[in-house]
């Protein structure tokens, strides 16, 4: 028996990653990508995902930060991803850029594969049962995968079908689905069968957006993070 936790979109929220982190143990930690943009803290979220051994893959807010490639984001986004890459230290452009698009792995004789968007568009597609349900069990099977797991979204789904399981494990440091708590999922792997728990972790939300004030961030970032949307 093995647990695995997933984690996503933390976008350089210092106070939310440690609340999730100290939640887990020593547990494996896999990230679906956006480890920064939006918020404040980008260098320390890089430094602690680093120390904790965290393996991640790439997310677009990510990839504009090391190509300063912005043009597919709105105003208030750019105005983070360019904010990011003047702070951002040499080491964690370094660590950004070694990430790759899409990572694949076996637990417990069980497949895993991982990317931020979606199999077919790993930095840039939103995927969610209500438009890609269809498409679940094709891309289990394309990639021989038991349990796929995506971000992007900052919406939290588990999708199960007779192929195997394909979730969101939401967002870490924006949640978008109108609860403010940092949102995870932790896989149990046990004889060949995956079940999967939903998790939700409160944090110091006002240290989180007092960051993005004083760094000077659109006010929307940390208003925001009190609604979860
Ligand atoms: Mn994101």
């Amino acid at each position: 028996m093995k647990k695995v936790a997933f984690v996503s979109d933390v976008h350089a929220n210092l106070e939310a990653l440690q609340a999730v982190l100290a939640k887990l143990g020593d547990m494996s930690i896999y990230c679906l990508g956006d480890i920064v943009g939006y918020g404040a803290s980008p260098n320390e979220v890089i430094a602690l995902l680093r120390s904790r051994g965290v393996t991640s893959v790439l997310g677009n807010h990510d990839y504009a930060v090391i190509t300063g490639s912005t043009s597919d984001f709105n105003a208030r986004a750019a105005i983070s991803a360019k904010w990011t890459a003047r702070v951002i230290s040499a080491e964690s452009e370094e660590y950004l850029k070694s990430l790759p698009q899409e990572l694949s792995f076996d637990v417990e004789g069980s497949r895993i594969y991982l990317t931020h968007g979606s199999p077919l568009d790993h930095l840039w597609e939103y995927v969610d049962p209500g438009t890609h349900s269809e498409l679940f069990d094709f891309y289990l099977k394309r990639l021989s995968a038991r349990l796929i797991a995506l971000g992007h979204t900052h919406v939290p789904y588990v999708w199960k079908g007779e192929n195997g399981t394909v979730l969101n494990p939401g967002s870490v440091g924006q949640p978008r689905d109108g609860d403010n708590r940092s949102s995870y999922v932790v896989a149990t792997f046990e004889n060949g069968e995956v079940e999967v728990q939903e998790k939700r972790t409160s944090y110091d939300i006002r240290g989180a957006a007092e960051k993005i004030r004083e760094a000077g961030l659109p006010e929307e970032h940390a208003s925001r993070l009190f609604v979860g949307m």
